[in-house]
């Protein structure tokens, strides 16, 4: 049993030869409540991040007693939270535990500052349970200071269809992530700040004619292909073409036309947001949902409000270890809202899709098998032979004087197979030629290849090398790589989704000179709404 107060006890190296030594190995035991919580029934936080900064794991009756708490904390708010500041508001997470610990130190401790979080906790990132066992243990520590809404991801359509369900079997059983599943069903929809903010995961419905409506939805279920309630998951700002010319954004855009890229939902267009911000009297709608190059985005200014319309905030830093971005988070402090940035922290590495090293490495042994077999049962040309060199003289004389004739005879074979070998490379035909139908059988078999391997016909199969990669392909479920967007699992997918490009109109630097023309700030900028009612907007970057 671990001992209170004392650092895990981490798995033995008798023979120190960890080849990777500054990792410290992980603990050799899970978790258990004795650890967990504290004596007056709280969570112990600085003992659970040591836990799972080293990778470790909880026992499942702490894991099903954590989730339960939590959801009945959950469920007992309404869809529509009503916050005001100070409150730090934080984007997506995607299963990147160990920049949630780095967002944690830049955004300040959880107890001492009050924090939303918008949803899209799980997917994408190896490390999603414990994003959510550490979300859910903040929650129960603190269950008025830290706030949770329900992303599109938060959901078994979402979860099934990219990796959390598959991380939870792996790390525990189904049992844990039907747990987490019910419990997301449980979470609030959005929130208010000061009453002129709407923080929500996705954004504004058709559905939505004022913000009240938010709690008549019921959110206790697997959310919806349509409605009012996939919408506040699912939809996304309109962005202005590039090409659109000037003139026509005076005229009335359609407040929402059907999203494409999700294959659900909506946009909704400046005009649809500015059209509820006034109806509401609201400044802004906060939200998350789409990945953000500086972690954040201020979309087109309001020109009645001067405060941009939407803001988009995104927390994953290096998005899917492949985007490089910033992550950011947002603090409202006395009307101020300020912009933290920071970059990704360093984590373990999993194979793609939780793949044991044995799977990963089954198709190399199977490649080299079946080359072998191949030249084995290759009908030799008899002329091949005569071409062959001749043993060196020291084999022949010393060597295969004290082999037998099978041995020697084997000796033979494999000297003329290695030439084989070697004259197919230099021939550039390493793998020959093989009939469609042994191809699709082949490939056929192994359930770990990608589909574009099964695919019958090729002259050579694709590399391993290429099939790995095409397996993390695989893993992030996105059709094309890296996915750009999280579509909804029933659309069908096609290389049209839009690229990550650099936010066009972000700058409050540009903002604040369109404003008032007043030079910037050493430490950052300030931007006041022309109503007075966010006193202003101050970038920083968080030291890294
Ligand atoms: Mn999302």
């Amino acid at each position: 049993m671990p001992v209170k107060g004392i650092k895990p006890e981490c798995l033995k190296d008798p023979l120190g030869d960890r080849p990777v030594k500054e990792v410290s190995p992980p603990p050799s035991q899970l978790m258990t409540g004795d650890t967990y919580w504290t004596k007056s029934k709280q969570p112990d936080m600085d003992a659970l991040f040591e836990h799972l900064n080293l990778e470790g794991l909880l026992s499942q009756e702490l894991l099903l007693e954590i989730i339960k708490k939590a959801s009945e904390t959950f469920e007992a708010e309404p869809n529509l939270l009503k916050l005001n500041d100070p409150i730090t508001v934080v984007g997506d997470i995607h299963g990147q535990y160990y920049d949630l610990v780095k967002l944690l130190e830049v955004g300040g401790p959880p107890g001492d500052n009050q924090y939303i979080f918008l949803g899209d906790y799980v997917d994408r990132g190896s490390f999603s349970v414990e994003v959510v066992v550490t979300m859910f243990s903040m929650k129960i520590r603190y269950p008025k200071r830290l706030w949770m809404l329900r992303g599109n991801h938060e959901c078994r359509q979402m979860t099934s269809f990219f990796n959390f369900r598959e991380e939870c079997e792996y790390k525990y059983d189904i049992s844990v992530y039907n747990a987490i599943m019910d419990c997301f069903d449980n979470l609030p929809l959005a929130a208010t700040i000061n009453s002129k903010f709407l923080a929500v995961h996705g954004g504004l419905s058709p559905d939505l004619p004022n913000v009240k409506a938010i709690n008549k939805v019921n959110r206790f279920q697997e959310p919806p292909k349509e409605g009012l309630l996939c919408d506040l998951l699912w939809a996304d700002p309109l962005e202005p073409k590039d090409d659109q010319p000037v003139k026509s954004s005076k005229k009335t855009s359609p407040p929402f036309i059907p999203n494409e890229v999700r294959g659900c939902s909506y946009f909704y267009s400046f005009d649809g947001a500015a059209t509820f911000l006034k109806k509401n009297s609201l400044l802004s709608v906060i939200r998350a949902h789409e990945a953000q190059l500086e972690g954040y985005k201020m979309h087109k200014t309001n020109p009645s409000t001067g405060f941009p319309s939407v803001i988009t905030i995104f927390s994953a830093p290096n998005y899917c270890d492949v985007y490089n971005n910033k992550g950011a988070v947002l603090k409202f402090d006395n009307s101020t809202l300020n912009i933290l940035q920071f970059n990704c922290s360093p984590h373990p590495y999993h194979l793609p899709n939780f793949m044991g090293v044995f799977g990963w490495s089954m198709p190399f042994v199977i490649e080299k098998v079946t080359e072998m077999l191949y030249f084995i049962l290759q009908p030799s040309h008899g002329s091949d032979d005569g071409e062959l060199p001749e043993l060196p003289e020291k084999m022949r004389d010393t060597h295969r004087a004290s082999l037998s004739a099978d041995q020697n005879e084997v000796v033979d074979i494999a000297t003329r197979l290695a030439e084989h070998v070697r004259r197919a490379g230099s021939r550039g035909r390493a793998i020959p030629r093989r009939s469609r139908i042994a191809c699709a059988r082949r490939c056929g078999r192994w359930p770990g290849w990608p589909a574009s391997s099964r695919r019958c016909g090729r002259r050579t199969r694709p590399s391993y090398g290429s099939r790995v990669s095409a397996l993390a392909t695989r893993s992030l479920r996105g059709s094309c790589w890296p996915a750009r967007t999280a579509f909804h699992p029933s659309w069908t997918c096609s290389n049209t989704r839009p690229p990550l490009t650099r936010p066009t109109n972000c700058g409050p630097r540009k903002i604040l000179q369109k404003e008032d023309g007043s030079s910037p700030s050493k430490k950052g900028t300030m931007l006041s709404s022309s109503d007075g009612l966010c006193a202003g907007l101050v970038q920083r970057t968080a030291p890294l």
